[in-house]
Formats: structure tokens, C-alpha cells, sequence
């Protein structure tokens, strides 16, 4: 499955990529693709992982979650 992830916060390289490190650690996250332009994370899922999880994992790197599609 996929999930959309809104994130605030993130300027540049450096904040793209603790992102994608943060949630690709995550056991059942397959695939991150974080956008910088479009304040963004697109994740692949192959289980289905709790709304609260994936923010606590972006927040505790440091960025601010807006919402989870
Ligand atoms: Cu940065």
C-alpha cells in the first residue's frame, strides 16, 4: 500500500535525506521518496504500519507532520 506523508520543516539535501532515513528504517517501509518541493513523503508499505508510528518517526527526526494520506 501507499501512504503520503505532509512534512513541514525540511530545506534542504540534508533534511531530505533524514527523512528518507528515519522512515526507511522503519520495519514495513519499502520504498521512500521524500520531495522537498513538494513538502512531501511517498512510501511504499508492505504491512500495514500505524498513522502514529510514521509520525512519531518523522517528528522525532526533527520535522513537523501535516497530515497522512
Ligand atoms: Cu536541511
Amino acid at each position: 500500500m501507499e501512504k503520503i506523508i505532509y512534512i513541514e520543516g525540511m530545506a534542504c539535501g540534508h533534511c531530505k535525506t533524514a527523512v528518507e532515513k528515519a522512515l526507511g528504517a522503519l520495519d514495513g517501509v519499502s520504498k521512500v521518496e521524500v520531495s522537498l518541493e513538494e513538502k512531501l513523503a511517498k512510501l511504499i508499505l508492505d504491512k500495514n504500519l500505524d498513522d502514529a508510528i510514521l509520525k512519531n518517526a518523522v517528528e522525532e527526526a526533527g520535522y513537523e507532520v501535516v497530515e497522512i494520506k
